[in-house]
């Protein structure tokens, strides 16, 4: 079944040693350069269309990253395409307010109705970043509680793990973090309301915000347990402490209205990227008036951008978002991770290969573990060097998966039967392959 030799890729190989020698680790982002998943060096990409992507070599992958998550549409969609090369033609960039802007932002607030007024950045971690700033200057109050294994960008506070107990304060979890800044991140399970219980009574009025991912998408896809969601609501309605739902993987993915509109439960900041942006650089974050008022130059909270709101951002996400709009989109899309997590269950049943498959909408996971998967130590029992050999299997078998166990798989509108049926004789070979050797 393999159809691609990933010993013999001159082009990729030979581009990607000379990217070492530019950039660190030759990647402009950590988790592209394939460490996770042992040896072996990446695929430099060169072309995309639909749920399918070309690296140098011209050998051709059916894609579940999807740029990690933008290419809802699939690559290169001709009418978002179209429509960026239109405005391109009017100015790339003004730094100065555009109609356009004001078109994205009610596009995402006729989607998302608790957010009352928002602001465009550039990037997710621009996104949450100013969001907890925010919650800081709204509240007076200065810790940040997030979840183990929820990933929100790299700013400082954010790069912060659990300290030795569980009420202790944070600690960095990369070089370059104060600990005096590491200090005021909170650490708690997901999916475990007492462990939020415990640092709210341990710093009573003290927590400016929860952050949390509703559908954690960087520990792999680990949904919400019923109740979870609900309960952080509750706490934060009660506590005064604000609920942010870094909606930047799931926002646009897991329905129209994102999880807020999924699972019913609404947030007083949100963050968004990746989807809004439809592959270009843009992020945002916005909610309730009183609280978005803060921002300057309303308010007392800073926060700025020279390409914030850009023309082809903001063109390339209003085309995007329209396009999601077509019939029973949401309903295609999640049918088809649907079918796909159930049918690659079964074929690692008949391989007697354990596994926990997970799925929200237009995300999945399989995590080759025993028992189910609902927090980040359930994920860490992951077979990883199992994951590993699978994952180069697959791309034997001519499928693309994140280069990692702890990353969740996209899918598109463009991925339909004849995707589901490659990818399943795909995942059969990846077993085979994974389990003999
Ligand atoms: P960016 O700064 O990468 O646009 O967004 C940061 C971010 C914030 N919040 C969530 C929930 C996210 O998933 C991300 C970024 N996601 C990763 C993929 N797990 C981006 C891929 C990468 O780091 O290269």
């Amino acid at each position: 079944m393999p159809t691609h030799n990933m010993q013999n890729r001159p082009k990729s190989d030979a581009i990607f040693e000379k990217a070492k020698t530019l950039m660190p680790g030759g990647v402009n982002s950590p988790v592209r350069g394939f460490r996770s998943v042992g040896g072996g060096l990446p695929v430099v990409m060169k072309h995309a269309q639909g749920a399918y992507i070309t690296d140098e070599d011209d050998l051709t992958y059916l894609d579940y990253v999807l740029s990690w998550g933008p290419a809802i549409l699939g690559h290169t969609h001709a009418e978002v395409v179209k429509a960026v090369q239109n405005v391109a033609e009017s100015g790339l960039s003004f730094g100065a307010p555009t109609a356009l802007e004001n078109v994205l932002a009610e596009k995402v607030m006729q989607r998302m109705p608790s957010i009352e007024l928002i602001r465009m950045v550039s990037s997710g971690t621009e996104a949450v970043m100013s969001a907890i700033r925010l919650a800081r200057a709204f509240t007076g109050r200065h810790y940040l509680l997030k979840f183990e294994g929820c990933y929100h960008g790299h700013a400082d506070s954010l790069l912060v793990k659990a300290g030795s107990g569980a009420l202790t304060l944070g600690i960095p979890d990369s070089a370059g973090i104060s600990p005096e800044t590491a200090k005021s991140t909170l650490t708690a399970n997901f999916n475990d309301l007492a462990s939020v219980d415990a640092l709210l009574e341990a710093y009573p009025n003290q927590i400016a915000a929860i952050l949390v991912e509703p559908v954690a998408g960087n520990m792999g896809c680990v949904p919400p347990e019923a109740g979870f969601l609900e309960g952080l609501r509750e706490r934060c309605t009660a506590t005064g402490t604000l609920l942010i739902f870094d909606e930047v993987m799931t926002g646009f993915r897991v329905a129209k209205g994102g999880c807020q509109e999924h699972y019913g439960i609404y947030a007083d900041i949100t963050t968004l990227g990746k989807i809004l942006g439809g592959g270009l650089p843009v992020g945002a974050y916005g909610g309730r008036r009183d609280i978005m008022e803060t921002v300057a130059p309303l308010g007392a909270m800073y926060q700025a951008g020279t390409l914030s709101g850009n023309p082809l951002g903001m063109t390339a996400g209003i085309a995007t978002l329209d396009l999601l709009d077509a019939p029973n989109t949401y309903e295609k899309l999640d049918t088809y991770a649907k079918q796909l997590v159930s049918e690659a269950s079964k074929l690692c049943e008949s391989h007697g290969v354990p596994v926990s498959a997970t799925q929200v909408g237009a995300m999945f996971s399989l995590f080759f573990v025993e028992g189910g998967v609902t927090s980040f130590a359930d994920v860490c029992k992951t077979d990883k060097a199992f994951f590993n050999r699978f994952f180069w299997a697959m791309l034997e078998a001519g499928v693309y998966l994140a280069p990692s166990p702890f990353e969740a798989s996209f899918t598109s509108t463009c991925h339909g039967e004849k995707e589901l049926a490659l990818t399943l004789n795909a995942i059969d070979y990846a077993l085979k392959k994974a389990k003999a050797s």
